[in-house]
C-alpha cells in the first residue's frame, strides 16, 4: 500500500497507551473564596490549539508530497531530473516541518501532560512524534540524503527494461510467461529475466539501510526495524516472535503444500527424479510467494470469465461489490486522476509498476496505480487496492484529525480489500453474480486447495524470508557480502525453495522485490494481514451471514459493510487490539486461518502418501 511518501511520513505510533479513554477535567473551582491560586496551564487547550495549526499545515505538506510523487511513480523517464528533483524538493519540505527540533520540543512538553489531554489528542499528538522520528532535523543532512536516495532507488526500480528473448519485457508480461509457460529451461530463463535488476539496486540498497537508520537513531530507536514495528506498539523481538508463531502454526499445512507442489511439478514438467526443494523458477510467481495458478478448478474458471469481461470491468466490479455493502460511489475523480491500466507500448515512459492506492489529500483526493490486465491475479489486486480506497474515505470525516487518517494499524489496511478479494472469488458469490453457472458441479477440495496455494504459501514468505531477512538487514547490520547468500538460506529454511542455479552475490534478488527498496521493513504488515482477514471473515461468515466460510456470498449485505465501516470509520483514533476484540471477541491470532483450511489436511496426506517429505 505504501507510497514512498508514505514510508517517509511513516505511519501512526499505536504505542500501547489508552488512546480513547477521556482524562479527567481539571478539578471545578470550589465555591468557598481561596486566594488566588496561581493559574495552572490548561494543557488540553494549549494541546488543540497546536493540533489544529499542526493538522492544517500537515494536510497541506502531504498533499504537496503525494502530488509529487504521484507524478515521479506515474511518468518515470530515466534521466530525467525534473521529477525527482520537485519530489525531493516537496519531501524535504514535509521533513522539515514533521521533524523540525520546535514541534517535537512542542510534541515532547504536551506529551509529559498526558494526564490533562484527551484521549485523542494524545494519540494524534505520539502520532506526530513517531513521524517526527523518520525525519528528526537535528539530522537534517541524512534526512535530505536519504530523501534523494529514495527518490533515485525509485526511478531505477521502475524505470528498469526488463528483457527476455533479446525483447523487452513488462512485469505483467514475465508474470503472464510464469504462470503459462510449461518447458523448464524457458522457465529458467524468465525467471533469471526478472531477476535481472537486482545488482542495478545494491549500492543504493545499501546507502538507504545506513540512512534509514541513522535518521531513526537520533530520536532514540535503534535501527529502522524496530522503529516500524514501534507503530504496532510492539518491540522488534515482539513483531519477530509474533510472525514466528504464525509462521509455526501453519508449517505444518505448508509442509504437506509443499510435498505435493514437488510431485506434482515434477509431473508437469516431466523431470524423472523429484528434487528436495522447490526450483523457484518451477514455481508460478517471481518470488514464490503465491502458487494459486497451479489448479484449475473445473467450472470455476475464473481466468476464462475474466478475460471475457475485460481490465475495466474487474474494477469497476470491485466498486459494484463494495457499493452493494453500503460504501459510496468512488468520487469522480478517482477515475479521472487514477492510473489503473498498462501504459500503451509507444509512451515513451514507464510507470511503477506495482499496485499501489493514494490519498492524495487526506481526504476525498483518492487514486490507484495499477497496471490492470484480464486476469485472477489482477482481479484480486484490484479488489485489494479499492479496499485502501474505501477505507481512507471511511477515516476521512469530522470524527478523525487527519494526523489519525491511517488503519487501526498497518495491517488491517492490508487485509480489508484482500479479504474482499477473497470473498469475490468464492463460488455463491460468482453464482449470485451470474458469472458462473450456479449448477455447474465444482470440487471443494480443489477450490481449497487452490485458496492454500495461495494464502498459505504466502505465510513462510511474508513472516518468514521477508520478515527474517529485513530484520538482519536493519537491526543486525547484514554484511554486504552476504545479502543474496542470506536471502536463499531464508528461502530454504521457510519456502523450502531453491534457486535453479547458484546465486552468489553479484546478484541482488531481494532487491527485486518492490517493498524492500520503497516499502521498507514492514513486509509483516501482510503476514498480519492474512490473519486479520481470516478472523474477519470467519466472523461475518459464521455470525453475520450464517455461511460456510467456504462458500459465502456478501454481495448486498449491509450488515458486513455496517461491520466493516465500524472498524474503518475511526482509523488509528482506537488501538487496534481493542477493536479486534470487540469486533470478532478474538485476540489476533491464526486460529481461524487454520481451522479454515484444516479440511485440506486429510486430503493433502492422503496425496501425499509414500511421498518424501523434507521440510
Ligand atoms: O504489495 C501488495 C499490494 C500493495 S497495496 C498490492 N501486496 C503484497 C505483494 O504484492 O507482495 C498484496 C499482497 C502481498
Ligand atoms: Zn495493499
Amino acid at each position: 500500500m505504501k507510497t514512498p511518501l508514505l514510508s517517509i511520513l511513516a505511519a501512526a505510533s499505536l504505542s500501547a497507551c489508552a488512546p480513547t479513554a477521556k482524562a479527567p477535567v481539571a478539578t471545578a473551582p470550589t465555591a468557598t473564596a481561596l486566594p488566588a491560586a496561581p493559574a495552572t496551564p490548561d494543557y488540553r487547550a494549549q494541546a488543540e490549539e497546536f493540533l489544529a495549526g499542526y493538522n492544517a499545515e500537515y494536510v497541506r505538506l502531504y498533499t504537496a508530497s503525494s502530488e509529487a510523487e504521484w507524478r515521479s511513480n506515474t511518468h518515470i523517464v530515466p534521466g530525467d531530473t525534473a521529477n525527482a528533483g520537485a519530489t525531493t524538493r516537496a519531501n524535504q519540505r514535509m521533513a522539515a516541518f514533521t521533524g523540525s527540533a520546535e514541534n517535537i520540543r512542542q510534541l515532547r512538553e504536551l506529551l509529559a501532560h498526558k494526564a490533562d489531554l484527551t484521549g485523542l489528542q494524545t494519540k494524534q499528538l505520539e502520532t506526530a512524534l513517531y513521524n517526527a522520528a523518520n525525519n528528526p532535523q537535528t539530522v537534517a543532512e541524512v534526512v535530505k540524503r536519504r530523501i534523494q536516495a529514495e527518490a533515485a532507488q525509485t526511478e531505477k526500480l521502475y524505470g528498469f527494461d526488463y528483457k527476455y528473448a533479446g525483447k523487452s519485457v513488462t512485469t505483467n508480461d514475465i508474470d503472464d510467461l510464469l504462470r503459462k509457460e510449461t518447458n523448464p529451461q524457458k522457465r529458467q530463463q524468465i525467471w533469471e529475466a526478472s531477476k535481472a535488476i537486482g545488482p542495478t539496486l545494491k549500492e543504493g540498497l545499501l546507502n538507504l539501510r545506513d540512512l534509514r537508520n541513522e535518521t531513526v537513531q537520533a530520536l532514540g530507536y535503534p535501527d529502522y526495524f524496530t522503529y516500524q514495528a514501534s507503530d504496532y506498539g510492539l518491540t522488534r523481538d515482539e513483531m519477530m516472535a509474533l510472525v514466528r508463531k504464525i509462521n509455526t502454526e501453519l508449517r505444518p499445512l505448508y509442509r504437506e503444500l509443499h510435498t505435493y507442489a514437488r510431485y506434482e511439478l515434477a509431473k508437469k514438467y516431466k523431470v524423472k527424479q523429484v528434487p528436495d526443494y522447490l526450483p523457484a523458477h518451477w514455481l508460478p510467481n517471481r518470488w514464490g510467494q503465491d502458487w494459486g495458478s497451479m489448479v484449475d478448478v473445473k467450472g470455476l474458471n475464473l481466468d476464462g470469465v475474466l478475460a471475457k469481461k475485460g481490465a475495466e470491468w474487474q474494477v469497476k466490479q470491485g466498486e459494484r461489490f463494495y457499493q452493494s455493502l453500503g460504501f459510496p460511489a468512488l468520487p469522480a475523480s478517482f477515475w479521472e486522476k487514477s492510473s489503473l491500466y498498462p501504459l500503451p507500448k509507444d509512451a515513451g515512459y514507464k510507470k511503477n509498476n506495482h499496485a499501489s492506492a493514494w490519498h492524495i489529500d487526506l481526504n476525498q483526493d483518492v487514486r490507484s496505480l495499477m497496471s490492470v490486465e484480464a486476469n485472477t491475479e489482477w482481479y484480486e489486486t484490484a479488489h485489494h487496492e479499492l479496499g485502501h480506497i474505501f477505507y481512507y474515505l471511511s477515516y476521512s470525516n469530522p470524527d478523525v484529525p487527519p494526523l489519525l487518517r491511517q488503519g487501526a494499524n498497518r495491517g488491517y489496511h492490508e487485509a480489508i480489500g484482500s479479504m474482499m478479494g477473497l470473498a469475490a472469488k468464492q463460488k455463491p458469490f460468482l453464482a449470485g453474480l451470474g458469472l458462473i453457472e450456479p449448477n455447474t458441479k465444482t470440487d471443494q477440495t480443489q477450490q481449497l486447495l487452490k485458496e492454500a496455494l495461495s494464502y498459505v504459501v504466502f505465510i513462510p514468505f511474508a513472516s518468514g524470508v521477508m520478515s527474517e531477512w529485513e530484520n538482519s538487514f536493519y537491526a543486525d547490520k547484514l554484511p554486504a557480502d552476504q545479502l543474496n547468500a542470506k536471502w536463499w538460506a531464508l528461502c530454504k529454511q521457510y519456502q523450502g525453495m531453491v534457486p535453479p542455479t547458484t546465486r552468489g552475490e553479484n546478484y541482488l534478488d531481494p532487491a527485486t522485490k518492490t517493498h524492500i527498496n520503497d516499502d521498507p521493513a514492514q513486509y509483516y504488515d501482510y503476514a498480519l494481514s492474512y490473519v486479520i482477514l481470516f478472523q474477519l471473515h470467519d466472523h461475518i461468515a459464521k455470525n453475520i451471514l450464517h455461511q460456510d466460510p467456504h462458500a459465502t456470498n456478501y454481495y448486498g449485505n449491509k450488515e458486513v459493510g455496517n461491520f466493516l465501516r465500524d472498524i474503518m470509520r475511526p482509523g488509528s483514533s482506537r488501538d487496534w487490539r481493542v477493536v479486534l476484540k470487540e469486533k470478532t471477541g478474538e485476540d489476533l491470532s491464526a486460529r481461524a486461518m487454520v481451522d479454515y483450511f484444516q479440511p485440506l489436511m486429510a486430503y493433502l496426506k492422503q496425496q501425499n502418501k509414500g511421498r518424501k517429505y523434507t521440510m
